[in-house]
C-alpha cells in the first residue's frame, strides 16, 4: 500500500534538517502572511491584537474618569458617556479579556506540550481574522457614534426595541456573537489539540500544569459561551423580527436575558482567571527553584472550580426578586467557590515559601497578583452574603471588587507572563530601570483607583451615573479615582516602552534563561515555525526535562519526526490519556480560505446590520459553502498504511483511525450545541413556568401529522447515513445512500418549514408561539447543515479522499444526523406538549 512514500534519512544533521522544515512550515513573505495559519504567528497577532483592544478600552476608561473627577462634569453628555462606559466594558471582556487568554493558550500551549502546531490551523486563523473584523466593527461603531449604550451586559428591557431604536444594541448582540463565534471554535481546537497532540509518553497525569488549567478552561468556554450566544440570537430576533422571548407584555421576560447572560458570566470571571492562573502555577515553581506543591491537588481544585463556577451565575441577581430558599442556596454556593481558589493560593505560597524565591520583574508583577486578587476575592465572599448585597448592589463597590478581581486575575499576571516568555521571543531581557518603576506606577496607581470606590459605593454612589451633585460627599474619593488611574496609565504606557526597548535593544540572554523545566524552552529562541525539528520523548518517572540538553538533541532529530517527509507538516497523535503515539497527524498547508471565509462571515453581519436580511442569508450561504471547500482536499487523497517515525515506530496517518481529530472536534461541537439546545429549552420551561401573560386558554394547536412527518424524515436520514458508512466499509459505492438520505433531509425541513407556518398563536403575538418557532427552526437549521455534511461526503467521495479505510467524513456525518434526530424529537415533543403544559398550569397574572 505505502508504495511512494518517501523514506526518512538517516541522522539528517541539524542544519540541513532545519532547512527542510522550515521550507515546509514557513509562512511566505509580503501579501502571503495573511495566509498564515501556523499557531506561533496567529498567537501572537492575537496578543498584539488583543494589546490594541486593551489600550482602546483603556482610553475609554480614562475618559470616564475625567467625567467622574469632579462634580457636575460636562466633559461629556450622558448618551456619549453610556456609549463610553459600555464600550469600555463590553471592549475589556470581549475583545482583551478573553482573547488575551486565549491568545496565551495558541502560542504556548503547543509549545509547552511538545508538539509542532494545533489540529486545525485553518481554524485558528479563522478565528482570528473573525475576532478581529467583529472588534473593528464595534470600534467603528464608537467613532459613528452608534455605539452599544445599554451597559456591558444588556439588560432588557432597556436594550429592546422600546428604549434603544437604534441599531446600537444590534451593534453589541451581533459583534459580540460574532467573536463568541470565534472564541468557541478557538476553544474545540484547543480541547483537541491537549488530549490528542501532546508530546509521546506524556500521560494526563505527567501533562505540564499548563496544559490542565488550558484543558480545563477550553472545556468550560464550550459549555459558557452558548447559553450567551443563544440569548444574543433571541434577542436580535426580538428586535428585529417582533418575536417577543423578553418582552413581558407578550407572554416574555426580561428576567430570562439576565439568566442565559449570567450562565455566562460568572463562568466566564473563571474562563478569565484560569489560564492566567496557570501562567502563574508555571512561573512560581522556577522562581521559587522547585517544584509546585500539590499538583494533584490543584488539578482536582481547578476541575471542582469548573462546576461550583457554573451553579453560582444566581448570585448576580440577588436583588431581582428570587425566593428565599433560592437565595440562600447561591449565596453558600458563592462562599463555596472561595475554596477551590485557597487551594490555588496555598499551593503557590507553599511552594515560595519552601523555596528560596528570587526577585526578578515577573515575580514583581505575581506580588501585585497576590496583592489585588485577595482583595478582589474577600469583597467576592462580602458580596455572596444577601444582606450585604442588597446594601451594595449597583453601587461603586461592585465597579471596585470588579476590578480588583479581573484586573487581578488578568492584568498581573498577564504582565508577569510577558516578561517571563518575552525572552523565548526576542532573546533578550527586559530594561530594569524602566520596568520596576512601570510596576509600581500600576500598581500604586491601580490601587488608588479602585480602592477609593469601595468608599464611593459604600457613601451611596450608584454605578453608571455620568455625574452627580457635590453635596453627597464623593468629590474627594472621585478625584482620587481619577488622579490614581493616570498615574496608572502612566505606568502602563512606562510597561509597553519597556518591552519595545527590549525588543530593540534588551539584553542577549542565553537559552533559557530562567532556568524552567518546561518544554517551550527546548526550543530555538526564537521559535521556528515548526516549533521542533523532532519531537521530545517524555520519560517515564516525573522527573522535569533538562530544556538546555534536550534542545540540542532534538535539533539534531533525535527526537521523533526529526525528518521532512513528502513536503507534509506533520505531527504526531497520541491517545488521549496514556500520551503513547497512534497515529501521523498531517496538518493543511498556509491558505487564504480563513481570511476570505472570516470576509464574507463579516460580510453577513454587517448585511444583518443594515437590516439587509436577504443579503445577509446570500453571505452565510456563501460561508457555509467556503467551509465545505476548506473540507474538500484536507486529509490524504489515499491510504497509505503505518508510516515511521522514528525510533522504530510505526503508526497510521489520522485519516486511517477511529480516534482522528476531526472525530474529536465534532464531539465538542455537539457538546456546545447540545448546550445551546438545552438553553433554550431552559427558556422555554422558564418562560412557561415564571412569565406573567401566560393565559390557559391559548389553546394552540401544532399540526401533529406535520411534526410525525419530520420525524420519520429525521430518522430515515440517519439510517441512510448508517446505510452509507457499512456500504463504503465493504467497497461498495455508497452514493445512493447519500442520495437518500438527502431527500428525507430536505423532507425534514420542508414539513418544519410547513409546522412553523401552522404554528398558534402566531410567533408575533405570544412567546408561546415564539418559542415553538425557535424550537422548530432549531431542527430545520440542524437538517440543512446535514444536507451541507451530505455535499461534501459526495464531493470528497468523487475526489478519493474517502475509502474503505478513511471513513471519518461518514462517521462525521452519522454522528450529526443521530444528534440531530435526538433532539428533533425533543423539540418537537415539548412543542406538541407546551399546550397541555399551560392548561395545566391554568391563567397566570
Ligand atoms: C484605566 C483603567 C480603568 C478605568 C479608569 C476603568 C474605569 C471604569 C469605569 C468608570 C467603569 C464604569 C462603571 C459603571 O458606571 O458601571 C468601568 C466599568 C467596567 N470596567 Fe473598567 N476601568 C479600567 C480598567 C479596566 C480593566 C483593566 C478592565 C478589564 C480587564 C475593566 C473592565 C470593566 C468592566 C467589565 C466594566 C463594566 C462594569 C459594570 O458596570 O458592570 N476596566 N470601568
Ligand atoms: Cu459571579
Amino acid at each position: 500500500m505505502s508504495a511512494s512514500v518517501e523514506q526518512p534519512p538517516e541522522g539528517a544533521p541539524a542544519l540541513r534538517l532545519h532547512r527542510q522544515l522550515e521550507k515546509i512550515w514557513a509562512t511566505g513573505p509580503g501579501w502571503q502572511r495573511l495566509a498564515a495559519v501556523n499557531h506561533s504567528v496567529i498567537g501572537l497577532r492575537m496578543v498584539i491584537t488583543s494589546f490594541v483592544f486593551f489600550a482602546i478600552g483603556g482610553v475609554l476608561g480614562m475618559l470616564t474618569r475625567v467625567q467622574l473627577a469632579t462634580p457636575n462634569g460636562d466633559f461629556m453628555d450622558a448618551e456619549t458617556y453610556n456609549q463610553v462606559f459600555t464600550m469600555h466594558g463590553s471592549m475589556m471582556l470581549f475583545l482583551f479579556a478573553i482573547p488575551m487568554v486565549e491568545s496565551f493558550a495558541v502560542y504556548l500551549t503547543p509549545k509547552i506540550l511538545g508538539t509542532r502546531d494545533f489540529a486545525f490551523p485553518r481554524l485558528t486563523a479563522y478565528g482570528y481574522w473573525c475576532y478581529l473584523l467583529g472588534g473593528t466593527i464595534l470600534t467603528v461603531s464608537l467613532l459613528a457614534r452608534v455605539a452599544p449604550n445599554s451597559g456591558w451586559f444588556m439588560y432588557t428591557p432597556l436594550s429592546s426595541n422600546v428604549y434603544t431604536p437604534g441599531v446600537n444594541a444590534d451593534v453589541w448582540l451581533l459583534g459580540v456573537t460574532f467573536v463568541e463565534i470565534s472564541a468557541l471554535s478557538l476553544a474545540m481546537e484547543i480541547v483537541v489539540s491537549v488530549l490528542k497532540m501532546r508530546a509521546p509518553g506524556m500521560s494526563l497525569d505527567r501533562m505540564p500544569i499548563f496544559g490542565w488549567y488550558i484543558l480545563v478552561t477550553a472545556m468550560m468556554m464550550i459549555v459558557a459561551f452558548p447559553p450567551l450566544i443563544l440569548g444574543s440570537i433571541l434577542l436580535e430576533i426580538e428586535r428585529a423580527f417582533g418575536l417577543p422571548f423578553f418582552d413581558p407584555t407578550r407572554g416574555g421576560s426580561a428576567l430570562l436575558w439576565q439568566h442565559l447572560f449570567w450562565l455566562f458570566g460568572h463562568p466566564d470571571v473563571y474562563i478569565i482567571f484560569l489560564p492566567m492562573a496557570g501562567a502563574l502555577s508555571t512561573m512560581i515553581p522556577v522562581f521559587a527553584n522547585r517544584p509546585l506543591v500539590g499538583y494533584r491537588a490543584i488539578v482536582v481544585a481547578i476541575i471542582a472550580l469548573a462546576f461550583l463556577s457554573f451553579g453560582i451565575w444566581v448570585h448576580h441577581m440577588f436583588t431581582v426578586g428570587i425566593p428565599h430558599l433560592a437565595l440562600a442556596f447561591f449565596s453558600a454556593g458563592s462562599a463555596i467557590v472561595a475554596v477551590p481558589t485557597a487551594v490555588q493560593f496555598f499551593a503557590w505560597l507553599a511552594t515560595l515559601a519552601h523555596g528560596r524565591p528570587r526577585w526578578d520583574v515577573p515575580m514583581l508583577y505575581i506580588f501585585g497578583f497576590f496583592f489585588v486578587f485577595t482583595a478582589g476575592g474577600l469583597t467576592g465572599v462580602m458580596l455572596a452574603i444577601v444582606p450585604f448585597d442588597w446594601q451594595a448592589h449597583d453601587t461603586y463597590f461592585i465597579v471596585a471588587h470588579m476590578h480588583y478581581v479581573v484586573a487581578g486575575a488578568l492584568a498581573f499576571p498577564m504582565l508577569a507572563g510577558f516578561y517571563y516568555w518575552l525572552p523565548l521571543l526576542t532573546g533578550r531581557t527586559a530594561a530594569y530601570r524602566l520596568a520596576v518603576p512601570a510596576f509600581w506606577l500600576i500598581f500604586i496607581g491601580f490601587n488608588l483607583t479602585f480602592f477609593m470606590m469601595h468608599l464611593t459605593g459604600l457613601l451611596g454612589m450608584p454605578r453608571r451615573v455620568f455625574t452627580y451633585s457635590g453635596d453627597e460627599g464623593w468629590n474627594w474619593l472621585n478625584l482620587l479615582s481619577s488622579v490614581g488611574s493616570f498615574v496608572m496609565t502612566i505606568g502602563f504606557g512606562m510597561a509597553v516602552i519597556d518591552i519595545i526597548v527590549q525588543l530593540r535593544f534588551g539584553r542577549r540572554v542565553r537559552r533559557n534563561p530562567w532556568n524552567a523545566t518546561t518544554l517551550e524552552w527546548a526550543m530555538q529562541m526564537p521559535p521556528a515555525p515548526y516549533a521542533f525539528a523532532s519531537i521530545p520523548r517524555i520519560a517515564t518517572g516525573s522527573e522535569p526535562v533538562a530544556p538546555d540538553q534536550l534542545a540540542l538533541s532534538l535539533a539534531r532529530g533525535e527526537g521523533y519526526l526529526g525528518f521532512a517527509r513528502n513536503g507534509w507538516q506533520e505531527a504526531l497523535g497520541v491517545h488521549m490519556t496514556s500520551g503513547e503515539p497512534d497515529q501521523v497527524i498531517v496538518l493543511p498547508q498556509p491558505t487564504y480560505l480563513p481570511l476570505i471565509t472570516a470576509l464574507f462571515t463579516g460580510a453577513a453581519v454587517l448585511a444583518m446590520l443594515f437590516k439587509l436580511y436577504l443579503l445577509s442569508l446570500a453571505m452565510v450561504l456563501v460561508t457555509l459553502g467556503l467551509f465545505v471547500l476548506a473540507g474538500q482536499r484536507a486529509g490524504l487523497g489515499r491510504d497509505y498504511g503505518p508510516l515511521p517515525i522514528g525510533h522504530g515506530v510505526s503508526v497510521p496517518p489520522h485519516t486511517e483511525v477511529a480516534s482522528a481529530p476531526p472525530w474529536l472536534a465534532l464531539i465538542c461541537t455537539l457538546v456546545a450545541d447540545g448546550t445551546l439546545f438545552t438553553s433554550l429549552i431552559f427558556g422555554t420551561f422558564y418562560l412557561w413556568i415564571a412569565a406573567p401573560h401566560w393565559p390557559s386558554n391559548l389553546a394552540p394547536q401544532a399540526n401533529r401529522m406535520l411534526a410525525l412527518g419530520v420525524i420519520v424524515a429525521l430518522v430515515i436520514a440517519a439510517a441512510a447515513a448508517r446505510g452509507s458508512l457499512r456500504s463504503t466499509s465493504a467497497g461498495s459505492n455508497a452514493q445512493g445512500w447519500i442520495g437518500l438520505a438527502a431527500i428525507a433531509l430536505l423532507a425534514a425541513m420542508t414539513a418544519a418549514v410547513g409546522l412553523i407556518g401552522s404554528v398558534t398563536p402566531h410567533p408575533h403575538e405570544h412567546a408561546l408561539g415564539a418559542t415553538a418557532w425557535a424550537l422548530i427552526g432549531f431542527v430545520a437549521l440542524h437538517a440543512g447543515i446535514g444536507l451541507l455534511f451530505l455535499i461534501s461526503n459526495l464531493l470528497r467521495i468523487r475526489a478519493g479522499f474517502i475509502s474503505p479505510r478513511r471513513l471519518t467524513d461518514l462517521r462525521l456525518t452519522r454522528l450529526w444526523l443521530d444528534y440531530t434526530t435526538v433532539t428533533g424529537v425533543i423539540a418537537l415533543g415539548l412543542v406538541l406538549a407546551l399546550p397541555a403544559l399551560v392548561a395545566t398550569l391554568g391563567a397566570r397574572p
